[in-house]
Order: structure tokens, then sequence, then C-alpha cells
């Protein structure tokens, strides 16, 4: 089986990935949106990788979607409403057995992807790793973290496991990465939405911690009640510390809205609130959350879904 890393979209995380990955020697092959941006990319000639002062260049070779070959391993490195559609492009080329990467924020994504692709094996990830684009194929690594990653339907690791410690990525196998993944749904649906709606830094909360504390309940009750327990544990206390640890920072959420960038609503407090009808649990302020969201993207001219 081949070993190359394809990485599906050269954004903040797929490019951090893929240059890290290129670094200690793994074969790593971008697949590029399109051909304008296949030519653009081939005009700049390397992805750049900025940590603190120091800055290294990678000439990683690059294709598009079209082109020919099987892909054995795949990191979907782009934001969730993108993963199917991105995913279901390259099917043609999907080797069997091929495994895919989900790099993807909240939930809602990965069954998409699961469903467009049935015969792959989808490997969730959990990242607390931030980077950003500065530039056109330039990524700042700005947070160091850590990545989980898990198979919620085999729990068998995968062969290439060690290519991430080689290559300097944090990562550990979760048998629990279910968990993992409500968890940060839950933080992210408590805080990232009252940030867009506050106009404030997450520390802003401080300053509303009665909605943050109401909306933390719904939330643990939920967990509880759609078979994620251990996700619920004393979600009240990580929440507030998750506030005062990054009191200084905008959220994601509040930074794409500020940029005129499409969110992820969809697969985060979206998700929250129809697993919650599905599962007949009623979460009123998160439902009124919703709304407001919606209402306030609407507002701004941006997709609420
Ligand atoms: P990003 O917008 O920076 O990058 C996504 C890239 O995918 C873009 O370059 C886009 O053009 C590309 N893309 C989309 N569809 C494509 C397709 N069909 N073919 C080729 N390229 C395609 O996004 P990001 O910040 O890297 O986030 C990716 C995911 O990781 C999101 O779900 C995000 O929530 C999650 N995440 C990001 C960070 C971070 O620090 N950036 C941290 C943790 C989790
Ligand atoms: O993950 C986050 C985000 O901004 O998306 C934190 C910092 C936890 C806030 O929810």
């Amino acid at each position: 089986m081949s070993s190359t890393w394809h990485i599906l979209g050269a954004g903040s995380l797929g490019s951090l990935w893929a240059c890290r990955l290129a670094r200690t020697g793994k074969a790593v092959r971008l697949i590029l949106r399109d051909e304008r941006r296949l030519a653009d990319y081939q005009a700049a000639g390397r992805l750049t990788l900025v940590e603190q002062a120091h800055t290294s260049h990678f000439a990683i070779p690059a294709e598009t979607a079209g082109a020919a070959g099987p892909i054995h391993r795949l990191l979907v490195a782009c934001k969730a409403y993108d993963a199917a559609p991105g995913v279901a492009q390259l099917l043609p080329r999907l080797a069997p057995g091929a495994e895919l990467v989900l790099l993807q924020n909240g939930l809602g994504s990965q069954d998409e992807v699961a469903e467009v692709a049935p015969h792959a094996r989808c490997i969730f990830a959990s990242s607390t790793e931030g980077a950003f684009r500065e530039d056109d194929w330039q990524v700042r690594f700005a947070g160091h973290g850590f990545n989980w990653l898990g198979d919620p339907a085999n729990p068998a690791l995968p062969a290439w496991f060690d290519d991430l410690h080689d290559a300097g990525i944090p990562a550990q196998w979760s048998l629990d990465i279910l968990t993992r993944l409500w968890r940060k749904l839950a933080l992210n649906c408590a805080i990232n939405p009252l940030t867009v709606l506050h106009g404030c830094q997450n520390g802003g909360l401080l300053g509303h911690l009665g909605e943050v504390e109401a909306l933390g309940a719904e939330l643990a009750e939920l967990l509880r009640r759609c078979g994620q327990p251990e996700a619920a544990l004393e979600l009240d206390e990580e929440i507030q510390r998750v506030i005062l640890a990054t009191a200084a920072n905008y959220s994601s959420m509040y930074q794409d809205v500020r940029a005129s960038r499409r969110t992820e609503i969809h697969y985060l407090l979206g998700h929250a609130c129809r697993t919650a009808a599905r599962h007949g649990v009623a979460v009123p302020g998160l439902e009124q959350l919703h709304r407001r969201l919606v209402d306030s993207l609407t507002a701004r001219g941006l997709p609420s879904a």
C-alpha cells in the first residue's frame, strides 16, 4: 500500500500537517480546489510554515481532484461543510481499504463523509492545535495543542500512526473519540455563539455567566440523554476554565464572522439542536441561541447553515 499522505485542502490545518509531514521526509501531495488554485500554487512553488520567528519552506507536489492515481490515505482538511463534497469528488480515486482522516471540528460532517464513501475507513480527529493563514500558501502555527484520533467503528491502530510522532505532530489514538468530539462541541456551543452575539473576547463572557451556566446545564443534560454521559462530567467547570484560560482570545466563530467567512454553525450548535430534537430532549436555551445566531448571521449576509 502506498504511504503517500494526500491532503485535501491546503488551508490552515492542512498546510500545517503537510509541512510537518514533509519536513520528516514523508511523501505528501496536496489536492487543491481547481486548476486556477493549482496554477497559483505552482507559481509560488512551495508552502511556507511560520513558527514563532522561524520560517521554513516546503516544495510539496500538488494536483487537483481530477489527477490520476489511487489515494490510499487522505487527510481531509477542509471546513466541515466542504468535507463530504470534497471527498465525493475523489471517490473514483479512493483505493480499496482507503483511510480518511477527518480533521473537522464539530459533528455531523464525519457521518456525511462516511455516507459518500461507505467503503473507506473514516478516522475522526479532534485537534486543539491552532493555525491560521497569514498569506496565500503561508501558514502560522499559532497554538501548540494536541490531536486525538479514533475510529468509532474499529479500535485498531492504523499502521501509519507513527508517521505522526516522526513528524512531531502530537497525537494519541483514542478509543473514545466521540466523547472528545462531543465535549469540544459542547464547549464551542457554550462559548462561541455568545462571543458573536455579545461581540466580545472569550473573557467578555465573564460578564454573562448566568447565560453561560444555563447553556452548560442544557448541554450536560443533552450529553447524558444522547449517550455521551462522560462528555457531560463537570462540563460547567470546564466551560469556565476555558473562558478564563482563553480570556484574551477571540473564538474561532467570532473570527469567522468578523472576517465575513461562513461559520460551521450547522456542525456545532445546529448539530446539538438536531440531536436534542431526535432524542426528545428539551433545550429551549440552545434553540433560542441558535435562532439569535441565525438572525445575526443572516443580518450580516452570511450563510446560517
Ligand atoms: P481553512 O479554511 O483554513 O482551510 C480549508 C481549505 O480547504 C481551504 O483552503 C479551502 O479552499 C480548501 N477546500 C475546501 N474544499 C476543497 C476541495 N473540494 N478541494 C480542495 N480544497 C478544498 O480551514 P482550517 O482552519 O484549516 O479548518 C479546517 C477544519 O479544521 C475545520 O473544521 C476547523 O474547525 C478545524 N480546526 C481548525 C483549527 C485551526 O486552528 N485552523 C483548529 C482546530 C480545528
Ligand atoms: O475551541 C474554541 C474556539 O474558539 O473554537 C475555544 C477556544 C475552546 C472556544 O470555544
